[in-house]
C-alpha cells in the first residue's frame, strides 16, 4: 500500500483495517493502478552465447532426453527483474514471452504433446533434426524458422551425428498470467504422420501465390520457413535505402491469412547493412532478440548492450532501443519475437520516436554480461 503524508494516522490506521480483511482503499492505490506510463518488471538485459553453449553442453551430458520425465533438454532465459514473479514458478524473458535454448543430441527424442502455449523456433545450429507438427514431418536447418501454434502436437527427433540446437519462444507467462494452461501428453512416443513429409512447405514453394484450398484460412498454412527464402527476401529490400530504425525488416506471416505465423506470436528477420546506425524508438510490445550473424550493439534507456553472433537480449515495453552495426562490410542479421500480435489484439500497442540529438539516445553506461 502507498504511504503517503497527507493520510492521517486514523486515515493510515484504516488502510491497515482495511487490508488485515483483504480490501482495499483506493484512495490511496490509484496511482499504482492508473500509472501514467508502463511500470515495467521485466529490464533490459543480454545473456552471452558462450554462457548459454557452456550451460548447454552441461546439460548434454547430465540429462537424457525422452528418458523419465526429461521430455525436452532446454535452458530458458530468465529476466532478472521478473525473478520475484513466484506465482508462476519462474518469470519469463519478458512479461509475455519466454525463450530458451534447446539442444537434441544425435538418436534422441523429445515425445509429443501440445499445450494452450504457442511455440516457434529458430534453428541456431545443427542438421539432421526433424519436427512432426500435426501430423506433418519437417526438416529444418539452420536459419530456419517453425511453428507450432497454440494445441498443434509436436515432437522433435535428431536422426543426424551431431546435437541440432535452436531457440525456442512460447507465449507461457501470459498464459499463466491469464491462468489458461493446458498440456496433452500424447499416448505414444511418435505421432502418426498423416500428410507427405513437407507437406506445407511443397505446397507454398512460389511465396506469392496461394493454393486456391486456402482461401479458406488455415491454422498451419507454412510449418517452416526456410533461411534462404528469408534471406531472398531481405536481398530484394536492400535495393533501397533502409528504415531508418529498423534497416531491411521482414515478418513471418501465414501465407493463407496474411497474419502473423503463428498467432499470438511474432516473429522478424532483420538485417543490418554495415556502419547502420537506427534511430531510436519505443514500443508497448516487448521483443526477445538473437543474434543470428554479425556484431554490433543496441542501446536500451542509455545502456550499450554489444552483442555477437549466439547471444540473446530482451527488450521490455517502452523501453529506447536503437541497434548499431559494427562492421564495415558484413551485415548483421537479427532475429527477433515479439508480443504484437497480443497488444494489437487487446488494443495496447503504441510507439514513440526519439526525436532529440537525431534520433540517437546518450549512451551513459555500458551493460556487462555474464560470462561463463
Ligand atoms: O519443445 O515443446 O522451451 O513444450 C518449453 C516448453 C520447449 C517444446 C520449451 C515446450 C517446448
Amino acid at each position: 500500500m502507498l504511504s503517503n503524508q497527507q493520510w492521517t494516522k486514523e486515515l493510515q490506521d484504516f488502510h491497515e483495517e482495511l487490508e488485515a480483511v483483504n480490501l482495499g482503499p483506493l484512495w490511496a492505490s490509484i496511482s499504482a493502478f492508473n500509472s501514467v506510463e508502463p511500470i515495467a518488471k521485466p529490464v533490459p538485459y543480454l545473456w552471452k552465447r558462450e554462457l548459454i553453449d557452456d550451460k548447454l553442453d552441461k546439460a548434454k551430458t547430465l540429462l537424457e532426453v525422452g528418458v523419465g520425465s526429461a521430455e525436452r533438454r532446454a535452458v530458458f532465459l530468465i529476466n532478472p527483474g521478473m525473478k520475484d514473479l513466484k506465482p508462476y514458478g519462474w518469470g519469463g524473458t519478458t512479461q509475455t514471452l519466454y525463450a530458451a535454448v534447446q539442444a537434441v543430441n544425435p538418436g534422441e527424442l523429445a515425445p509429443p504433446h501440445r499445450h494452450t502455449s504457442a511455440a516457434l523456433r529458430f534453428v541456431m545450429k545443427g542438421r539432421g533434426g526433424y519436427g512432426t507438427v500435426d501430423g506433418e514431418r519437417i526438416t529444418f536447418e539452420p536459419g530456419d524458422y517453425l511453428i507450432t501454434p497454440d494445441w498443434s502436437w509436436h515432437e522433435h527427433i535428431n536422426e543426424g551425428e551431431e546435437p541440432v540446437i535452436w531457440m525456442d519462444c512460447l507465449d507461457t507467462p501470459f498464459i499463466m498470467a491469464m491462468n489458461v494452461s493446458f498440456t496433452e501428453f500424447y499416448p505414444e512416443r511418435r505421432q502418426p504422420l498423416t500428410v507427405p513429409d513437407d507437406f506445407s512447405s511443397r505446397r507454398y514453394q512460389g511465396g506469392m501465390v496461394r493454393p486456391v484450398s486456402d482461401r479458406q484460412p488455415k491454422n498451419i498454412a507454412l510449418g517452416r520457413y526456410r533461411w534462404d527464402l528469408t534471406k531472398k527476401a531481405l536481398d530484394g529490400l536492400s535495393e533501397f535505402d533502409p528504415d531508418p530504425v529498423e534497416g531491411y525488416a521482414v515478418e513471418y506471416i501465414n501465407p493463407s491469412t496474411g497474419r502473423d505465423a503463428d498467432g499470438r506470436l511474432g516473429a522478424w528477420m532483420q538485417k543490418l547493412p554495415p556502419k547502420f546506425h537506427g534511430r531510436a524508438h519505443r514500443h508497448v510490445h516487448t521483443n526477445v532478440y538473437h543474434v543470428y550473424q554479425g556484431r554490433g550493439y543496441t542501446v536500451m534507456n542509455g545502456v550499450r548492450f554489444d552483442w555477437s553472433a549466439g547471444d540473446f537480449f530482451a527488450v521490455p515495453s517502452w523501453t529506447w532501443h536503437e541497434h548499431v552495426n559494427l562492421s564495415d562490410i558484413q551485415d548483421a542479421y537479427l532475429f527477433s519475437t515479439n508480443d504484437i500480435p497480443m497488444m494489437e489484439a487487446f488494443h495496447f500497442e503504441r510507439q514513440a520516436d526519439y526525436l532529440e540529438n537525431d534520433g540517437h539516445q546518450e549512451v551513459v553506461d555500458a551493460f556487462q554480461p555474464i560470462m561463463p
